[in-house]
């Protein structure tokens, strides 16, 4: 069968992706991101394409509606909002998952017509505070780099990024030019030790947002051992000398690093001329992040290992076009094409090109922000696009009651459970990966086309044409003709070739005359060149700007929550949750505490334990374990409120926000922590899908169903009811075997012969193999084997799935292990974990270390 070109939809690698119909997902070779690679989500593709959970109508108030009916009711909203209120009652809250076409349209409606600068988006969580360093350092939001620079460096230091996990081709393809040039030497920068820890040569465990006294101490390490380029600062930077005085009078101790091991890190940069440093949310997002951004885009500078092959700095970007929304400036104190909102000459032409009746003079509210003036009543109508607030916001339940409290709400998404769509009043259903066109922009600038491979489902619409379609009955229909995203596209280069006049970065000349529907993977402004090799930068001086940061004083708290993101899963798990083969491997919201810790709070391995603070509570599973350092801990952003019932992290994220940028600081919550004690733990696997009624709930998706880790200090009547309205199990046989003396009590649900549900609970943590369990769901296994919580066959627990290609557990791993397979490759030739996207390597290396066994030499 012919196979469609296309881009993946998930990380701003931009992996290009060959897809067909009936769900083949091959890594495409000729793709200049990833080269054939695919990562373990990039894989499991085709397994979220079926239009389970879909939202295939409009609808209204929870009942479907016609197209019209809801495009009349969302324009009439608005415009009625704007005519009562002014422009700034309305607000759009995008996101970098949206496609270019669809945000540059969004973009357009709001500023140009709407006239406010009430349109932000999730990136405000993700890029604002790299976005506000660079124009600080460069006069322009300029990322540098090229994929290329990554492996022609002979140092890669990693800044608050888990690339293994969240970049993990760019991570492969670091560890492929690794092995090849052994010489290339790493250093991660984190906290806590990660999955990426695990390729680096050293690991500079600091204090959470010690990178300014870090980085800081390097500046001033480089100025003391003479190891400024001079000629470069004299001739193509400002600033230099207040940046390095500061520098000098940061105690660089602050960063928790003892003064050897800075002094090692201080020494290998300073002796090393290809550095790339590249870094993400660890950096981004913190209340000091555009000063973290600073500190390391100084280092830079004041060596002049910029725009040179191999060496620079790199944000990489998290959403598949966070990038394409910088371009098109779907932030609120952003205008389109790089042009700066506060330029009234800027304004003015961006406005003679639209031929808009108006155009937005002042920033619009960022996200934070934003939502807070929806809990205040300023808002009058929000329209929510392809992103999930309630969930990924910090303070998320305020965030929620902000929404909830918004006189009209309309969301576009994919699927029609969210925690978002259960506040909104109409629902509208956009095109989904597959099903729609449009190009991206990944972390090296490339664009690329996302091509459809599929028919858009029911009434599913992309977003471009809801957005055009609203603006077209909000009076704007000449300025919102367009029939297909080649028009937007045409309308954006062209844009772009008007304002060309005004110095900038961006430049799409060399899609002037590119077709659109051939057109093959491309990097502006023109393949070949590079920003800032030759020492132009974009200030009104064209010189670059270092800038004075000092270290921020440091949290006392008790307990300082990190978090962040799990290999197989995608933010709110929308899309990745649907997938059984990516579920196990991490199947339950959890916390990582160091085992100090543990022993200080009583909690022992499997235990629950309450994460609070002023802000919220979540209950989550503890995971004992030394990767992070005492007084940390970190949760995973994933869970919601649709598959857990109080496992979201944000929750208890305060709402603190970086002053440049208005980025939260997702990453360093001042928490308690205790041990929740429930009246009982359950393990639920069933046939339909269950809800998350008990206060520890957590759900996920099996190959034979669902499964339910559940507990609760209240203790049923009637078991049989608890496990009927737990699952939603109407139906069928219940068999009841109850253990006082143990303490645990098991239930079988049959119906036709058949398993449709399996209930474990005890008053410990309950210790069955979930596989085991799982895997008897829809079987004719007899009851009483059943529940005695075997399969009935001889088959070996697998334990926690660690390859997800392949769906290789822990146990088959550490049996193959024993009997001789002591390297990674050894591994993937006894049970083919890791060899088919690699994504689980890191993984293997840490449990054959764990394992304690000698490492054969490879
Ligand atoms: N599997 C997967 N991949 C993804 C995503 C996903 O949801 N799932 N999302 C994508 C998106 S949108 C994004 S933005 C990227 C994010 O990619 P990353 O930024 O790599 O991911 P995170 O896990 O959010 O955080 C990175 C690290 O920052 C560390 N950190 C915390 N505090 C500090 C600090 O003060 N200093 C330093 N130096 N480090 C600190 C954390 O311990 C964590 O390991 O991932 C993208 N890729
Ligand atoms: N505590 C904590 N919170 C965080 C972070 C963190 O590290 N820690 N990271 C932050 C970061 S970097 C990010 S980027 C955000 C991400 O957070 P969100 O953007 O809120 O999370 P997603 O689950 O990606 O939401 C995307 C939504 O769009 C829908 N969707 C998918 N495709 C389409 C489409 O084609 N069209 C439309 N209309 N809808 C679609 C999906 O079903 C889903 O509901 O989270 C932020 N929140
Ligand atoms: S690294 Fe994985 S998630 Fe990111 S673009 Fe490539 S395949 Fe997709
Ligand atoms: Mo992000």
């Amino acid at each position: 069968m012919s196979l469609t070109r296309t881009t993946c939809p998930y990380c701003g690698v931009g992996c290009g992706v060959l897809a067909g119909a009936d769900g083949t997902i091959k890594g495409d070779p000729d793709h200049p991101a990833n080269f054939g690679r695919l990562c373990s989500k990039g894989a499991a593709l085709g397994e979220t394409l079926d239009l389970d959970g879909r939202l295939l109508h409009p609808k209204i108030n929870g009942k479907n509606a016609d197209w019209d009916t809801a495009l009349d009711l969302v324009a009439s909203k608005f415009s009625n909002a704007i005519a009562e209120h002014g422009p700034d009652s309305v607000a759009f809250y995008a996101s970098g998952q949206l496609l270019t076409e669809d945000y540059y349209v969004a973009n357009k409606l709001m500023k140009g017509f709407i006239g406010a600068a009430n349109i932000d988006t999730n990136s405000r969580l993700c890029m604002a505070s790299s976005v506000a360093g660079h124009k600080r350092a460069f006069g322009t939001d300029t990322v540098p780099g090229t994929y290329e620079d990554l492996e022609e460096a002979d140092l890669i230091v990693l800044v608050g990024s888990n690339l293994a996990w969240c970049h993990p081709v760019l991570y492969q393809r670091i560890a492929a030019a690794k092995e090849a040039r052994p010489h290339m030497r790493i250093v991660n920068i984190d906290p806590r030790r990660t999955a990426t820890t695990d390729l680096a040569d050293i690991h500079l465990q600091i204090t959470p947002d010690g990178d300014v006294a870090l980085f800081n101490g390097l500046l001033a390490h480089l100025a003391d051992t003479q190891m400024l380029n001079a000629r470069y600062l004299a001739n193509h930077v400002s600033g230099v000398d207040a940046a390095i005085e500061i520098a000098r009078q940061t105690d660089s101790a602050l960063c928790g690093i003892s003064a050897p091991e800075r002094t090692t890190f201080y020494n290998l940069w300073a002796s090393t001329n290809k550095v790339v440093t590249i870094y993400s949310q660890g950096v981004n997002q913190s209340a000091g992040g555009t000063d973290k951004v600073n500190a390391i885009l100084n280092c830079h500078l004041a060596t002049g290992r910029i725009g040179k092959p191999g060496m620079g700095p790199f944000s990489v970007t998290g959403q598949p076009n966070a990038m394409g929304g910088r371009e098109v400036g779907g932030l609120a104190n952003m205008l389109a094409n790089h042009l700066d909102l506060e330029n009234a000459d800027h304004r003015q032409a961006v406005q003679d090109f639209w031929e808009s009746p108006t155009i937005c003079s002042e920033a619009g509210l960022k996200a934070v922000d934003l939502f807070q003036a929806c809990a205040d009543g300023r808002i009058k109508a929000l329209w929510v696009m392809s992103t999930n607030p309630a969930v990924s916001l910090p303070d998320a339940d305020a965030v929620a009651a902000a929404i909830a409290n918004v006189p009209f709400v309309v969301t576009s998404d994919i699927m029609e459970k969210t925690d978002t769509n259960d506040l909104a009043d109409v629902l509208l259903p956009a095109t989904s990966w597959g099903e729609k066109d449009g190009t991206v922009t990944n972390s090296e600038r490339r664009i690329s086309r996302q091509r459809a491979f599929l028919s858009a489902p029911a009434l599913a619409r992309p977003d471009w044409k809801i957005i055009s379609d609203v603006a077209v009955r909000m009076g704007f229909a000449d300025a919102f003709a367009y029939q297909k995203p080649a028009d937007i596209f045409a309308e954006f280069v062209a844009l772009d070739a008007a304002v060309a006049h005004f110095p900038r970065d961006l430049d799409l000349s060399i899609f002037a005359d590119a077709d659109y529907a051939t057109l093959i993977p491309t990097q502006w402004p023109h393949n070949s060149r590079r920003f800032f090799g030759d020492g132009q930068f974009y200030h009104p001086d064209g010189k670059a700007r270092m800038i004075a940061v000092t270290a921020p004083e440091l949290s006392k708290s008790r307990f300082a929550l990190n978090t962040g993101r799990n290999r197989d899963q995608w933010h709110t798990m929308t899309r990745t949750g649907k997938s059984a083969r990516l579920g196990p491997h991490l199947a339950e919201p959890y916390v990582e505490i160091n085992p100090t810790d543990a022993e200080a709070l009583g909690a022992s391995p499997g235990d629950l334990v309450k994460v609070e603070s002023t802000y919220g509570r979540t209950i989550l599973r503890a995971l004992i374990t030394p990767r992070v350092a005492k007084g940390q801990l970190f949760a995973p952003m994933h869970w919601t409120r649709q598959r857990t019932s109080l496992g979201t992290v944000n929750s208890v994220v305060a709402p603190v926000t970086d002053p440049f940028s208005g980025q939260p600081a997702l990453k360093s919550g001042a928490v308690t922590a205790v041990v929740y004690k429930p009246k009982w733990y359950g393990f639920l696997a069933s046939h339909t899908q269950p809800t998350p009624q008990t206060p520890y709930a957590a759900i996920a998706k099996t190959q034979s169903g669902w499964q339910a880790e559940l507990a609760s200090r209240k203790m049923p009547n009637d078991w049989e009811a608890e496990l009927r309205r737990l699952s939603g199990l109407t139906d069928g046989v219940v068999a009841l075997q109850a253990d006082p003396a143990a303490g645990t009590i098991r239930m079988a649900v049959t119906q036709a012969g058949c398993i449709t549900g399996l209930f474990f609970v005890s008053s410990a943590p309950v210790v069955l193999s979930r596989a085991t369990i799982v895997s008897l769901i829809g079987t004719d296994t007899p009851p009483l084997v059943a529940l005695a919580g075997q399969s009935g066959s001889d088959q070996p627990d697998a334990g926690a799935t660690v390859c997800a290609c392949f769906k290789v557990g822990r146990n088959t791993l550490l049996s193959a292990a024993a009997n001789g397979a002591r390297s990674v490759a050894a591994l993937g030739e006894a049970t083919c974990a890791g060899t088919n996207c690699g994504s689980c390597k890191p993984e293997l290396q840490t449990l054959l270390a764990e394992a304690q066994l000698p490492m054969a030499a490879e």
